[in-house]
């Protein structure tokens, strides 16, 4: 059986882990298009995620301190609609986003995670909606500032405060990163499903006009990055774990009258400009490594 990794990108508060969890939750339940096989290998690290999102609260963030091993998801998958098709083993680590913020800072990764990524075919990179994670871009004051830096310490606004590297400039490394690291399979263009977090958190009518429209204005500079980019093939999803927000006491008593398995969805862009809607929160992860299961 061919094994292969996925890794889990994004920075702080992105919404990896809940995604990582509430995924393990869909394939073991076998009613989605990937499904887990008879034997789960490793999958301790998503079984606790998974327990907060089945009580009806969001998994916490993740612990830094973590090694590759403790935060990485092993399973063997199938696809439902080939049900005698072939199985491959995916792993995918879940690396805190605290480390990323970390590496885009210093230029470089820690050499445990290090391994673990370059062992990596595919990805998925998370961005999240409202998360107060997310940095906007400088103003033109702080661009002043950040353009007298002579980058030995951190640099810092007019009131002392650490200018942070803007979301859409990480994004834009971390895709960098991606295109310089990930393995070519068979000669393919590896894949990167962007993911946009907390797809239920945007009103009605942002939700309408899809995740490319809401990427392009939230993110242009990083929309624009990827509109460039020849070296990967790149898609953008909108998702829902489980299809509204857990600080909403409303809808967390729906959700525990409800059945899991029909909440929770994914956003494409349709070919007439309308988003459409899919209750199948695996569909990033096949899009991802659909191409590995034709593979002799
Ligand atoms: N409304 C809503 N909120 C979400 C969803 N997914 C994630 N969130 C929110 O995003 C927060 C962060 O999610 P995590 O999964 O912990 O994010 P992470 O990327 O693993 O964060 P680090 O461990 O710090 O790297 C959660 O606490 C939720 O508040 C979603 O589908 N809907
Ligand atoms: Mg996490």
């Amino acid at each position: 059986m061919s094994e292969h990794s996925i890794v889990l990108l994004g920075g702080p508060d992105s919404g990896k882990t809940n995604y990582m969890s509430r995924l393990w939750l869909a394939v073991n339940s076998k009613k989605a298009e990937l499904v887990a096989s008879q034997n789960p290998t490793n999958i301790k690290y998503v079984e606790g995620g998974a327990e907060h999102i089945l009580g009806g609260a969001f998994a916490p963030r993740s612990d830094t301190n973590s090694l590759p091993d403790d935060l990485t998801l092993d399973i063997r998958v199938r696809l439902a609609s080939s049900p005698d098709g072939k199985e491959i083993l995916i792993s995918v680590p879940d690396v805190s986003g605290e480390l990323w913020k970390e590496a885009i800072e210093r230029g470089d990764v820690r050499r445990e995670w290090m391994e673990a990524l370059q062992q990596a075919s595919g990805a998925l990179l998370f961005v999240r909606v409202l998360s107060t994670a997310n940095v906007a871009p400088l103003d033109w004051v702080n661009a002043a500032e950040y353009l007298r830096w002579s980058g030995d310490a951190a640099p810092k606004d007019e009131q002392g405060q650490d200018i942070l590297v803007p979301t859409q400039v990480a994004l834009c490394e971390m895709l960098r990163f991606l295109d310089e690291t990930l393995l070519r399979v068979n000669g393919r263009r590896p894949k990167v499903a962007v993911l946009i977090a907390a797809w239920d958190l945007i009103d009605e009518h942002r939700r309408a006009k899809g995740p490319n429209v809401y990427l392009k204005e939230e993110y242009p500079l990083f929309a624009g990055r990827l509109a460039d980019c020849t070296s990967l093939d790149v898609r953008i999803f909108g998702g829902s774990i489980v299809g509204g927000d857990f600080e909403d006491p409303e809808f967390t008593a729906k959700f525990q009258e409800g059945d899991i398995n029909e909440m929770g969805y994914v956003a494409v862009d349709g070919s007439e400009g309308r988003a459409f809607v899919i209750s199948d929160v695996t569909l990033p992860v096949v899009w991802v490594v659909g191409p590995l299961f034709d593979d002799e």
